[in-house]
């Protein structure tokens, strides 16, 4: 494989080496055909019954791809043996061009948040190490020369992430690319870009530290031309037919590997606590599933449900009140107790930066219900002093 960004599907050391230097990597031809069209299948008839943006992990049609052990090979050879679910994952599909196509995240951004004094902070380490959270995108289309594939700035998983930021990343000069019969002349900026020219069949592997955005535009006599997503937007508003539209609809999975570790915690609390989401979306992710946590154990797999723990206890705790999140029948209270206090059990978190709850309180309560009303009054408690808290 010569590009330097890409590798191929069982070279597990380049891989490695591609992401610890650069904060992402092409991996070439994963899935075949079959799987792809199975996926399709199974994305189909998920958004059939439910909507869009649900846990992958809590699809059965879908769930067993995150298990699948060429993806948790690739996980292990980034992240070593252990590998966990931070509970993020996402499913976007559409039937024909639509919204999600058409309407992309295109802001560059990074998705790791949460150092110990602050769990809002954007994350950085003290020794500049590799942040220990990958995410996988498996893009159904051809992006190779069609606008909608996944932009990145290389390297910028290590260093200080406010250089990434749009007030810091451009230069102040100009560059110069030529299009075709045209030269574009746009605002300079001090790391490279790339779009990544996946194909069907390949995964798309970038580090949660590394600075990227969705649906980037490709230059049709260009595609190797990558320019930032404001460039971008500057130029469609004047000239949009030099961009090659995307392909079709914009239909791709995403999910997290992650390793038990520090930073890893403080994003998975980080994702779970912000009290304004929505709770009855989280309550009805089913990643507590039986059959998701027996495919879990059975891959060595470590499961993490802060965001369905908070929504759980939230709803709980607010079922008596004047504005309750749910209106819950005493057998829907009980089910729900039953449900948190099982997810409590087994939670296990990763550093002593912002607990959940108290976890000797919760063991030697009396009983089932005694120990979740305890552990309910900790993490509303931790909710309202915690920063993130809306
Ligand atoms: O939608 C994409 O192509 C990228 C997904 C993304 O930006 C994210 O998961 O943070």
């Amino acid at each position: 494989m010569s590009h330097q960004y890409h590798a191929a599907a069982h070279d597990f050391a380049a891989i490695r080496e591609i992401c610890e230097r650069h904060g992402f990597c092409l991996v070439k031809g994963v899935l075949n055909r079959d799987d792809l069209n199975g996926l399709l299948a199974g994305m189909r008839a998920a958004s059939r019954v439910r909507q869009n943006s649900s846990d992958l992990l809590g699809l059965p049609e879908l769930r067993q791809i995150y298990f699948d052990p060429r993806l948790l090979a690739i996980a292990r050879a980034l992240l070593g043996p252990q590998l966990v679910y931070d509970g993020e994952s996402n499913v976007n599909f559409e039937e024909t061009i639509g919204a999600n196509t058409l309407n992309p995240y295109s802001r560059l951004h990074c998705d790791a948040k949460g150092m110990p004094g602050d769990i809002t902070r954007m994350w950085r380490s003290p020794t500049d190490a590799t942040y220990r959270a990958y995410r996988f995108g498996i893009y159904f289309q051809d992006y190779r020369h069609a606008s909608g594939a996944l932009k990145v700035i290389v390297g910028s998983h290590r260093g200080d992430p406010a250089g990434y930021e749009e007030a810091q990343i451009f230069t102040g000069g100009m560059e110069s690319h030529a299009i075709g019969r045209h030269r574009i002349e746009c605002p300079a900026v001090r790391y490279p870009l790339y779009n990544l020219p996946s194909e069907p069949g390949d995964v798309v592997v970038w580090n949660l530290r590394t600075f990227h955005s969705a649906g980037a535009k490709l230059f049709a006599d260009n595609p190797s031309v990558a320019v930032h997503p404001k460039v971008e937007d500057d130029i469609s508003a004047e000239a949009p037919a030099l961009f090659a539209p995307p392909p079709g609809p914009r239909n791709a999975l995403f999910f997290d590997y992650a390793a038990p570790c520090e930073e890893i915690d403080l994003y998975i609390k980080w994702r779970a606590w912000p009290v304004s989401s929505d709770m009855s979306g989280r309550l009805a992710k089913r990643s507590d599933d039986p059959a998701t946590l027996r495919l879990a154990a059975d891959n060595g797999v470590i499961m993490r449900h802060d965001g369905l723990i908070v929504a759980l206890a939230v709803t709980l705790a607010s079922s008596n009140g004047p504005n309750p999140i749910q209106k819950l029948t005493a057998a829907e209270y009980d089910q729900m107790t039953q449900r948190l206090h099982g997810l409590l059990r087994t939670h296990a978190e990763f550093s002593p930066h912002f607990r959940m709850f108290d976890r000797e309180r919760f063991e030697k309560a009396a009983n089932r219900n005694a120990a979740v009303a305890s552990a309910v009054n900790g993490i509303v408690a931790a909710l309202s002093v915690n920063p993130s808290a809306a």
